[in-house]
């Protein structure tokens, strides 16, 4: 039986089948079409090629150490003036602390992202990173967004690949994808005018694949940007992997895509963008850039922002990473999110175990530590 409702979809299938790539007219009729049975089928069929079975998950902590910001991004909650009562610093030793304070026996990545702060010198940075390394070696530390490398790059004077090779060498592990939001002109100088520039951000993470630090890339979507907007978002990450693979062995990890996340925020207030995303947008989102982005290992569907329901759906959808167990988390909370805060390891196992899929727990460079078969077929 030929499943196929959209004609247009014929060529495209037949390319996908043939794990070929495809060009920027088709990821838009991917994400024009109506025929979302087709688009979920050929996006697990490319998921299936790549990893079978598998969807990893990260035992993980997050820290913001500080939500102080001078940026303004119209789409952020979480940024705090420092005279405000809401506002949080935390020195190097407050870190730990707080690291401390979260811990559990297990975790093995701490992704950590945070306001651009006005006042900190350069030294603040390295020395949290040292500090942390010292008090807890078998951390993983995965910080600091291309907008933050850009800030610090500002503060010390120093081009931005010598702070990315001075955070590497005081035990930095990999980078986050946050800061990316969307990288078209029209929508950036509408959300985020005062962050680093969208070929700057490309240009960070290109540095740091150089230095054989892996990275994430995000993807800010369900506000003011159009679908062309968001392959073209695509395509600029896709080029650059390409780059990154053919130079130096190996770049993005994940593609995330961001759901935002309406409340307390000025484009919420000024723009009246008060709706979240719905599901089948999320899922269609997810599904395009699993197909569009043949040389990302992975998509990610993130449970804080599409909810952990949605995240479990998307898996015959795309996606073969759900991120981590977390602990705390602030962005997308302060925005209204209202996924928990946390999610248990046994909570995630079972969300992949009931999808029919096999768990693996990995680390943060994407090192298997264990899987998670089934024991019996779940009943519910
Ligand atoms: O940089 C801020 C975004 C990012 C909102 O690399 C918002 O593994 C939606 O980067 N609605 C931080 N998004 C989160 C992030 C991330 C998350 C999960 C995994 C990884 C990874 C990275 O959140 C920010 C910004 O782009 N953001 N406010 C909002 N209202």
């Amino acid at each position: 039986m030929n499943w196929l409702s959209d004609p247009a979809l014929a060529p495209i299938a037949q390319k996908v089948e043939a794990g070929q790539r495809l060009n920027f007219e088709e990821g838009m009729q991917l994400f024009r079409t109506r025929d979302l049975n087709t688009l979920m089928r050929l996006a697990n069929l490319r998921k299936t090629a790549l990893h079978g079975d598998k969807v990893y998950f990260v035992h993980s902590m997050r820290l913001e150490f500080t939500n102080i910001c001078y940026v303004g991004c119209t789409f952020c909650a979480f940024a705090a003036h420092k005279n405000e009562a809401r506002a949080w610093d935390y020195s190097p030793e407050e870190v730990v602390a707080q690291v401390g304070r979260r811990y559990l026996p297990g975790i093995t990545e701490l992704h950590m992202s945070s306001g651009h702060h006005p006042n900190h010198k350069w030294e603040y940075y390295p020395a949290m990173v040292r500090a942390l390394r010292e008090s807890y070696p078998d951390l993983q530390v995965k910080a600091f967004t291309a907008a933050e490398i850009e800030h610090l790059s500002k503060i010390s004077k120093k081009p931005t690949l010598d702070v990315l090779r001075e955070l590497q060498a005081a035990g930095l592990s990999a980078m986050p994808g946050g800061g990316a939001e969307i990288f078209a002109d029209r929508v950036r100088k509408q959300v985020a005018k005062n962050k680093v520039k969208a070929e700057k951000w490309l240009q960070i993470h290109s540095e740091a694949h150089s230095l054989g630090m892996r990275t994430n890339a995000t993807m800010l979507y369900g506000h003011i940007e159009t679908l062309e907007e968001r392959l073209d978002h695509m395509h600029r990450l896709r080029d650059l992997q390409d780059d990154s693979l053919a130079r130096h062995g190996g770049g993005f990890h994940a593609f995330i895509p961001l759901a935002f996340q309406p409340l307390g925020n000025t484009l919420a207030q000024n723009l009246g963008k008060t709706e979240y995303t719905t599901g089948l947008d999320d899922l269609r989102n997810l599904a395009v850039a699993r197909i569009y982005l043949d040389n990302f290992p992975h998509i990610k569907g993130y449970w804080v922002m599409i909810g952990s329901e949605l995240t479990q759906v998307s898996l015959d959808w795309g996606v073969s990473d759900i991120d981590g167990t977390i602990q705390e988390e602030h962005i997308a909370h302060a925005a209204g999110a209202t996924s928990p805060m946390k999610l248990s390891e046994q909570g995630m196992i079972r969300m992949i175990q009931h999808a029919g899929r096999l768990p693996v727990l990995r680390d943060a460079y994407y090192n298997e530590l264990a899987t998670f078969p089934a024991q019996h077929e779940a009943a519910d």
